[in-house]
C-alpha cells in the first residue's frame, strides 16, 4: 500500500517538503510511537524497526529505564553548561571510564562533533607529545568512509553527494584503502608526519563491510610501532551493536566493569555516539588514557551542551539496560541465526549477491547495478510487509534491529524478507 493511499501520512510528508529543508530522502511512511522493537505510523500500522535509527536505539524504542532516567533529571537540572559543576557528570564519566578502560572521557553531543574532538586532540598530542612540526600533522583515514558532516570531516570523504560544493577543505588527512593492512603500513613507514589512524571498525555507511580477521591488530600494531594514535569510531558499530561492547572488544565476552582486558585491537582513542543514550537524547564522547586526554587544557574545546546533566543521566542508564539485558551477547547469537538463514535462502534468489555483517550490523546486497532503485523498491515492499529498512548506497539494504529483538520476532523478520524477495517484481 503506497502513503498516498493514507491522507494523515500524506499531511505529514507534505508539510515537511514545504517547511523543511530537503536534506534528505526519506522512505514514504510516518511514524508517531515506537516501543521496543516496533514503530507504529500515523494510520497505526505497526512495524519492525530494522534500521534503529542507524544504531541509536539499540535499546529498544523509548526504553523505560532510560526515559525514566531522562525524565527526572529533566525535573531536576538540565544545563548547567561546564562554566560549573553538577552532580551528575562526574559519577557518569566514572561508570564510562571503567566499563570501556579508559582513564578519562571528554562528553560532546553528536558523532561528528566526537569524531571533530578526536581529530583536535591526536594533532594536538602530534605537536606536544610526539614533537610533530606545528601544522605539518596529518591523520590517516580510510576510502569510503563516513564519519560524520562537518566541513572538515567531509574534506576527507569521497562520496560526492557529502562532499561537493562544501569546499574549501580542510588539509592534513591521507587516504587509503580500507582493509589493506599494506598501505598503512606503506604511509607509516615513509611519513614521520603521521599523527593517528581514524577508522571505523566496519564501515557501516560504505555498506557494512567487515573487515579481515585481523585488520584492526594489525593496524594497532602498526601504530604502536611508529608512535601513531589509534582512534576507532565507533559511533556506530558501538554499544553492543556487533555482537560484543565495542568492536573493538575483538574476541573478549566480558561486559563487566574495570574491564581488565586490553584487547590487541584496544584503540588510543574510542569515539561513541548514537547509543550512548539508547536514542533517546544527543549524546557522544570521546575517551582516551591521561598521556593522551591530558593535553585538553581549560579552554582547549568544549560545547554548550556536552556533558550535561540529562546526557550524563541518560548514558548511565543506557549502558546499564546494555549490561542487564546481555545486548551484546544476544547480538552475536541472533547475528549468526540471521546470516546463517539469509546465506542458505540466497543460494535458491539470484536478486541478493551477498549477505554480510557482525552481531545484529548486517546488510544485503542486491544483484542490480548501484544506480537501480531496486534496492530502494524492496524496501517499500519490505515496509508494505511490516518491516522497515533503507538501503546504504546504491544496492546495499542494510539491517540493523534494536539489540532488544528476541529469536521469535527476529525470526518472523527473515521470514518477511524471504517473502518480500521471492515475490519482488522488477
Ligand atoms: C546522516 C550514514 C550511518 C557514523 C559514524 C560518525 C557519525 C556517524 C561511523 C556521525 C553517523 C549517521 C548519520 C546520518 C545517517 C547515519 C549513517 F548513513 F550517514 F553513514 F549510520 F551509516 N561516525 N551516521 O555512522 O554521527 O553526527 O550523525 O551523530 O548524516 O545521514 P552524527
Amino acid at each position: 500500500m503506497t502513503v498516498l493511499n493514507k491522507p494523515a501520512s500524506l499531511k505529514a510528508i507534505e508539510l515537511e517538503n514545504k517547511y523543511g529543508a530537503h536534506n534528505y530522502h526519506p522512505l514514504p511512511v510516518v511514524l508517531n510511537k515506537g516501543e521496543g522493537v516496533f514503530v507504529w505510523d500515523v494510520e497505526g500500522e505497526r512495524y519492525y524497526d530494522f534500521l534503529s535509527a542507524y544504531s541509536a536505539v539499540n535499546q529498544g524504542h523509548c526504553h523505560p529505564k532510560i526515559i525514566d532516567a531522562m525524565v527526572k533529571q529533566a525535573q531536576t537540572l538540565t544545563l548547567t553548561s561546564r562554566a560549573f559543576y553538577n552532580d551528575v557528570l562526574g559519577a557518569y564519566e566514572k561508570y564510562a571510564t571503567e566499563l570501556f578502560g579508559f582513564d578519562k572521557l571528554l562528553p560532546m553531543n553528536t558523532g561528528a562533533e566526537a569524531v571533530e574532538t578526536a581529530l583536535k586532540i591526536a594533532r594536538k598530542w602530534a605537536y606536544e607529545v610526539k614533537g610533530i612540526a606545528e601544522n605539518k600533522a596529518e591523520i590517516v583515514v580510510c576510502k569510503n568512509n563516513f564519519h560524520g558532516r562537518t566541513t572538515t570531516i567531509v574534506s576527507f570523504s569521497n562520496d560526492p553527494d557529502a562532499k561537493k560544493n562544501f569546499g574549501p577543505y580542510t588539509t592534513g588527512f591521507v587516504k587509503i584503502d580500507y582493509n589493506n593492512i599494506d598501505a598503512l603500513r606503506e604511509k607509516l613507514e615513509n611519513n614521520k608526519n603521521i599523527a593517528a589512524f581514524l577508522v571505523e571498525p566496519i564501515q557501516g555507511e560504505a555498506g557494512v563491510y567487515v573487515p579481515d580477521e585481523g585488520y584492526l591488530a594489525e593496524a594497532k600494531a602498526l601504530c604502536e610501532k611508529y608512535n601513531v594514535l589509534f582512534i576507532a569510531d565507533e559511533v556506530q558499530t558501538g554499544i553492543a551493536r556487533t555482537g560484543r561492547l565495542l568492536a573493538t572488544c575483538g574476541n573478549c565476552k566480558c561486559v563487566n566493569k574495570n574491564c581488565s582486558g586490553t584487547p590487541e585491537t584496544k584503540p588510543d582513542i574510542l569515539i561513541l555516539g548514537k547509543a550512548l543514550s539508547g536514542g533517546a537524547y544527543p549524546i557522544s564522547a570521546v575517551l582516551a588514557n591521561d598521556s593522551i586526554m591530558n593535553v585538553i587544557k581549560p579552554g582547549n574545546h568544549g560545547s554548550t551542551f556536552g556533558g550535561n546533566p540529562i546526557a550524563a543521566a541518560v548514558a548511565v542508564a543506557a549502558l546499564k539496560v546494555v549490561e542487564e539485558e546481555g545486548l551484546a551477547n544476544n547480538a552475536d547469537r541472533l547475528g549468526i541465526i540471521f546470516r546463517e538463514e539469509l546465506e542458505s535462502f540466497i543460494k535458491e534468489h539470484s536478486l541478493v549477491k551477498a549477505v554480510r555483517g557482525k552481531g545484529l550490523l548486517n546488510a544485503i546486497i542486491i544483484n542490480d547495478t548501484e544506480d537501480s532503485t531496486t534496492a530502494w523498491d524492496i524496501c517499500l515492499k519490505l515496509r508494505d510487509n511490516g518491516l522497515l529498512a533503507k538501503p546504504t548506497h546504491g544496492n546495499i539494504i542494510r539491517f540493523a534491529p534494536p539489540l532488544v529483538i528476541n529469536e521469535t520476532q527476529l525470526r518472523d523478520c527473515i521470514s518477511i524478507i524471504k517473502k518480500t524477495i521471492t515475490n519482488f517484481k522488477k
